[in-house]
């Protein structure tokens, strides 16, 4: 598939044009043009949804949970076959360095087929009622941030229970999914099972208020996500939202400190901070949070920030110019409310989009910077003396998404982790990701899980 040229909606298992403007997506690292790609109109959106109606009526909905299994199956072993291809792809579109895309994404996405697809048959047997069924035709809104992996979130789980989905990747990284769609038809999954439809928010809202859909799925801010949420209102649509998150990353004294710095830069610097989990929020415990800081820096010196398709790259691009224009607003503001910000040396390639490994200490948590979603490479730190007080920071967000504890003493994991209003906790680790486990978050990071055998309930009517 040559990815540059002009590309196509995938409506009933055939590329097609769209009614509305098409549009073109970059290279976030150089802002050259990728490819100009077709933008569904509600009637494109309509002919998708009543595609992947008469599939399910017809062919997917009826199919046996075990002939399921067998296309979910060949789509991971595609994915895989053609993983070099997705990680190039996803990273030209995206901005990510190829490390991660190779080593994270791409396998993630395969781990997640593979798993969903060994669920196909045994739904009727795992305490979901007597008689599962599939809810139908399931509308999923997806973002940038991990185009594809997102993409595989949504359509495994869903395909497994015998859904049928159209889904409408993100405007700034279209491309990995009609690779995908290129792959649903190698593995000559039946048309209109999965149908993709791109533009940008309005073809995302005609989706999620086509009166045919039955499930609406949606990773993405929080402001849409509450659209969404009051356009469903009233209607009989089922709806799971995950949204954005201000995660804390908290490191008590006895923590092993080399470990919990690289846990710090895994969790605030990967995948340049575009990740709703990221453990934006450093709380460390005074007694060594000079000791701490000082590592710290001299880790974040040594990243190499730069060309996403360089293997030795850490830190890629930053996915558009408005996500920049965010970034760059939130830092100049923790800098106007007093934060002490801190960037290692580092030359940012003059094309694209790029920002600069940064730390913030001395934050307050009423700054901006502390309580503000940034959603890229900035760090803010604030510091605790008891686990009492770490709690209560670490709680004092709208969000609730994930959370991350360094500590050697198992017994502080378990006290801080029952205290934690967090979807995910990770224990000395961070970021770590695992189809089996289910993903989600209390408050305003939304509502519903994905993963493991919950993500399964979004998409049954048990
Ligand atoms: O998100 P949008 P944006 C957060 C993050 C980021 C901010 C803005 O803080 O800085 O949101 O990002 C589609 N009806 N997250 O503007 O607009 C849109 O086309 C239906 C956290 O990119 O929410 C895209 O496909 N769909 C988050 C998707 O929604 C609509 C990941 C997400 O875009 C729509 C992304 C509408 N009215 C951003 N308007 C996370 N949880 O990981 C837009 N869309």
């Amino acid at each position: 598939m040559d990815i540059r040229g002009s590309y196509g909606l995938f409506v009933d298992g055939e590329f097609t044009g769209g009614h509305g403007e098409p549009f073109k997506t970059i290279n976030p690292a150089d802002e050259s043009v990728l490819a100009e790609v077709a933008c569904a109109d509600e009637a494109d959106v309509d002919r998708a949804v009543r595609a992947a109606r008469t599939a399910y009526d017809k062919v997917w909905g009826p199919m046996p949970g075990a002939e399921r299994a067998k296309y979910l199956y060949r789509i991971a072993r595609i994915v895989q076959e053609r993983s070099r291809e997705l990680a190039v792809l996803e990273s030209i579109d995206n901005g990510k360095p190829i490390r991660e895309s190779r080593d994270v994404d791409v396998p993630l996405v395969a781990a997640w087929f593979f798993y969903y697809a060994g669920w196909a048959d045994k739904l009727r047997h795992a305490g979901f009622g007597p008689d599962p069924r599939p809810v139908g035709v399931a509308g999923q809104v997806i973002p940038w941030n991990f185009p594809l992996l997102m993409l595989a979130w949504k359509i495994a789980p869903a395909l497994a229970c015998g859904n049928t989905v159209v889904l409408k990747p993100a405007e700034t990284t279209p491309l990995t999914a009609l690779l995908f769609a290129d792959i649903c038809r190698q593995a000559e999954l039946p048309p209109g099972v999965v149908n993709i439809v791109t533009g940008a928010g309005d073809t995302g809202a005609a989706l999620v208020a086509h009166p045919g859909i039955d499930k609406v799925a949606f990773t993405g801010s929080t402001d849409v996500g509450r659209q969404i949420a009051r356009t469903l209102a009233g209607t009989r649509k089922r709806l799971t939202l995950e949204l954005g998150g201000k995660a804390a990353n908290i490191v008590y004294q006895d923590a092993a400190l080399d470990q919990a710095v690289e846990g710090i830069v895994n969790g605030i610097f990967f995948n340049q901070g575009h990740v709703c989990c990221a453990g934006s929020r450093l709380l460390v415990q005074e007694s060594v949070a000079g000791e701490v800081l000082e590592r710290l820096k001299a880790r974040m010196a040594t990243l190499r920030v730069g060309d996403p398709l360089d293997k030795n790259t850490d830190v890629g691009a930053i996915n558009s110019a408005a996500q920049l224009a965010r970034i760059r607003e939130l830092s100049d503001a923790g800098e106007a409310e007093g934060a002490e910000r801190w960037s290692p040396p580092c030359e940012l390639p003059s094309q694209g989009f790029w920002f600069a490994p940064t730390v913030f200490t001395g934050v307050a948590q009423s700054h901006r910077i502390a309580r503000e979603e940034i959603f890229g490479p900035v760090l803010s730190v604030l510091t605790f003396r008891t686990p009492e007080e770490a709690v209560t920071k670490a709680n004092n967000t709208p969000y609730g998404l994930s959370a991350g504890i360094w500590t050697e003493k198992g017994s502080q994991i378990l006290w801080t982790a029952q205290r934690l209003r967090a979807g995910v906790v990770w224990a000395n680790t961070f970021n770590k990701f695992d189809p089996a486990s289910p993903f989600g978050g209390y408050k305003e990071s939304g509502f519903g899980r994905e993963g493991g055998r919950h993500g399964l309930e979004a998409y049954l009517n048990a």
